[in-house]
């Protein structure tokens, strides 16, 4: 599959440009299997790297010009000068996240060289899957290596990746997406603390399956009511006097909790419960104990559902059909910023061919259209491959 896609960018590059790529970087989406909307709280995250990628073939050119082909859009085209300020751009949007990439590199006073690139992925869109992460951490990956770029490490790049989507873009996300999309390491998810980017591989036991199931529930809502979420808890967090909510625990919400407007303390309780459940979770998979992970996956989604308030009832329904099958040998729950996209599971092999056909027969998204699933692997992060 990567191949292919390589293959595709390589020839998309070669038409464009008439000549062969000097080199070739990929950067993956991601899943993450516990710990949603606790990264900007400064918590815990269990996320994967999935094999379905951004992939960018390129060429340093000998002037100050970005010239960038975009293979999945008809070969649509941007272009912009390194020496001129880089403005936002209404349209196309993909524009938008490598020229934020650039500028944060700029802003850093970095020795940057005109390129020649060609865009090409297959990171489902809009699933919440974090294809836009994986384009921006693929265009961080290529510059960095160029000389004088050597010496960032994959937890520099996420945070200009980052950086770039707060500045430029002007998402507010938090630094999951990308650091899981630089660091991550095949066969494992990864354990983040989001505070201090400590992270921890945790090995997918064997014999278990990520299984990504997509509602086809379009995440419309997710800008506004994610920035509403993120001042809820800075809210709660300022009430406690600390930094995040990462410094608060749950006895000290169960005492003083009554002192907090009741949807705030709802919302500062998922962050403080799942801060928790992560932990817990990073140790029973490490163990291989899929029926822990599952009840701690399981709490969440509960968690996600009624204090959050981020699912959305297909979503709810999407998971009830698919823990009907696994009953308690593994694990699902909506997976990502919520108000639409993806459920992720995690199964013993044998329950993946039962779970398809139950959601095939039961699950229709909102214009009666089957859920498309993913079977996927955890794999290594974003850099270069054999161009
Ligand atoms: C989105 C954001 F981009 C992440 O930073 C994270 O907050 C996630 O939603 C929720 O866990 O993917």
């Amino acid at each position: 599959m990567m191949s292919e896609l390589i293959s595709r960018t390589r020839t998309a590059f070669e038409s464009a440009f008439g000549a062969a790529p000097a080199i070739v970087v990929q950067a993956p989406g991601r899943v993450n299997l516990i710990g949603e909307h606790t990264d900007y709280n400064d918590g815990f995250v269990l996320p994967c790297a999935i094999d379905y990628r951004t992939v960018i073939a390129a060429r340093e050119r000998d002037d100050r010009t970005v010239r960038i082909i975009a293979a999945d859009y008809a070969g649509a085209v941007d272009e912009f000068s390194l020496d001129q300020p880089l403005e936002r751009v209404a349209t196309p949007m993909w524009a938008n996240y490598v020229r934020g990439v650039i500028d944060e590199l700029l802003k850093r006073g970095l020795p940057l060289k005109g390129m020649d690139m060609a865009v090409s992925g297959d990171v489902p869109q809009g699933a919440g899957l974090s294809s836009s992460a994986s384009l921006s951490v693929a265009v961080a990956s290529l510059f960095a290596t160029l000389p004088g770029l050597e010496q960032l490490s994959p937890i520099d790049l996420a945070l200009i990746a980052q950086a770039s989507e707060n500045n430029f873009v002007g998402t507010q996300c938090g630094n999951m997406d990308q650091i899981i999309s630089a660091a991550g390491i095949e066969g494992n998810a990864l354990m983040i603390d989001c505070r201090s980017l400590q992270t921890q591989p945790v090995p997918i036991p064997a014999g278990a399956a990520i299984m990504i199931l997509h509602s086809h529930v379009e995440r419309g809502l997710v800008d506004s009511e994610y920035n509403t979420r993120r001042k809820q808890c800075e809210a709660a967090a300022s009430h406690f006097g600390v930094k995040a909510l990462r410094d608060v625990d749950l006895p000290l919400l169960e005492q003083r909790g009554g002192e907090l407007d009741p949807v705030v303390l709802r919302r500062a309780r998922h962050i403080v419960t799942e801060n928790a459940r992560v932990l817990a979770a990073a140790d029973a998979l490490g163990q291989g104990n899929l029926p822990r992970m599952g009840e701690l996956m399981q709490a969440s989604h509960v968690s996600m559902r009624d204090d959050f308030e981020i699912t959305v009832p297909l979503i709810d329904q999407l998971v009830d059909i698919v823990k009907n099958v696994i009953g308690t040998a593994g694990g699902v729950r909506m997976t990502g910023g919520g108000f639409g996209g993806c459920v992720v599971a995690l199964v013993p092999e044998a329950l993946v061919a039962p779970v398809q056909a139950a959601v095939a027969e039961q699950y229709r998204g909102p214009k009666g259209q089957q859920s498309t699933i993913y079977v996927c692997r955890a794999a290594a992060g974003a850099g270069e491959v054999a161009a």
